[in-house]
């Protein structure tokens, strides 16, 4: 699904109440749907449906919950040929969305679920294993490695072994090393600084910048971080290196303008 030419885009649908750039945006699955197609129009290859918040501190969310707020988006999604990405650690989601239609499982905890990892082989779909440091709750308390981005690498490549050795596929899986996932700003610059190391790993690199903290308080301060309004450039700035090193597949909320920025980058980039 990854097209050889140009990077991917995968537009950002949170079906949540309390996601922390866009959450509780939508009152009925009809106004998540109409939003997604427009995400398409603007240029999105794929729509990642998530049910629940990963920000730090986030409630837990019902598996009732989650199958009630995603499945039904998927399945219109699906239907409208659109490709569709879930969004969820859990496999009872994953499966319900496999079976409507969902091309690809995003799990940010890279399939540490033993059945999640069946689940996905079982489908032969596509496999987004993102790294993080300890869990949502609790995973900017205090994040610390050795060396971020060799430890990152490790223990993506631990993952890929868990999925391969339980039967998903190597040419199903991409690799995410999950910026802001248990990471400080120093950890996050130091990973995309060196995006290449993980490109090297010879899997399809996804990339998710878009609006997230460390932005924030880069344009901003530690005490007072920008806000959402004030962080598009520097998603911009950071998708556009994510590209030069590598990265195939960009995770963004602003769909129009992220795809704009990507288009002229991959011109530059992928002369031949
Ligand atoms: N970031 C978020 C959620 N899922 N998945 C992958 N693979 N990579 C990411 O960087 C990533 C992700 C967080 O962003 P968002 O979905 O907007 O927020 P929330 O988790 O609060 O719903």
């Amino acid at each position: 699904m990854l097209p050889a030419d140009r990077t991917t885009i995968m537009g950002v649908l949170n079906v949540t109440p309390d996601s922390f750039s866009d959450g509780g945006r939508f009152s009925s699955p009809d106004e998540a749907i109409a939003t997604a197609l427009q995400m398409v129009k603007d240029g999105a290859d794929v729509i990642d449906v998530g049910g629940e918040s990963t920000r730090p501190g986030a409630a837990p969310v019902s598996l009732d919950d989650e199958l009630a707020r995603t499945i039904p988006v998927v399945e219109a999604l699906s239907r409208a040929g659109v490709s569709v990405s879930i969004d969820t650690s859990k496999h009872e989601v994953a499966h319900a969305a496999l079976r409507s239609g969902a091309l690809v499982v995003n799990d940010v905890t890279a399939l540490r679920d033993p059945v999640m990892v069946e689940v996905c082989a079982e489908a032969g779909c596509t496999v987004c294993l993102m790294h993080m440091q300890g869990e949502p709750r609790t995973m900017q308390h205090s994040p610390t490695y050795t060396d971020v981005v060799a430890d990152v690498a490790r223990e993506l490549g631990e993952a890929t072994a868990h999925a391969e050795s339980g039967g998903v596929r190597r040419e199903n899986v991409w690799l995410d090393p999950g910026i802001g996932f248990g990471k400080t700003v120093a950890h996050n610059l130091a990973l995309l600084a060196n995006l290449d190391r993980i490109v090297a790993m010879g899997y399809p690199v996804l990339v998710g910048v878009s609006r997230k903290s460390f932005l924030g308080r880069l344009v901003g301060t530690d005490e007072h971080p920008a806000p959402i309004e004030e962080r598009l450039e520097p998603s911009i700035a950071a998708q556009t290196l994510a590209q030069a090193k590598g990265a195939s597949v960009l995770r963004v909320h602003d769909v129009a303008m992220a795809k704009r920025a990507a288009l002229t980058a991959d011109a530059i980039l992928r002369q031949d």
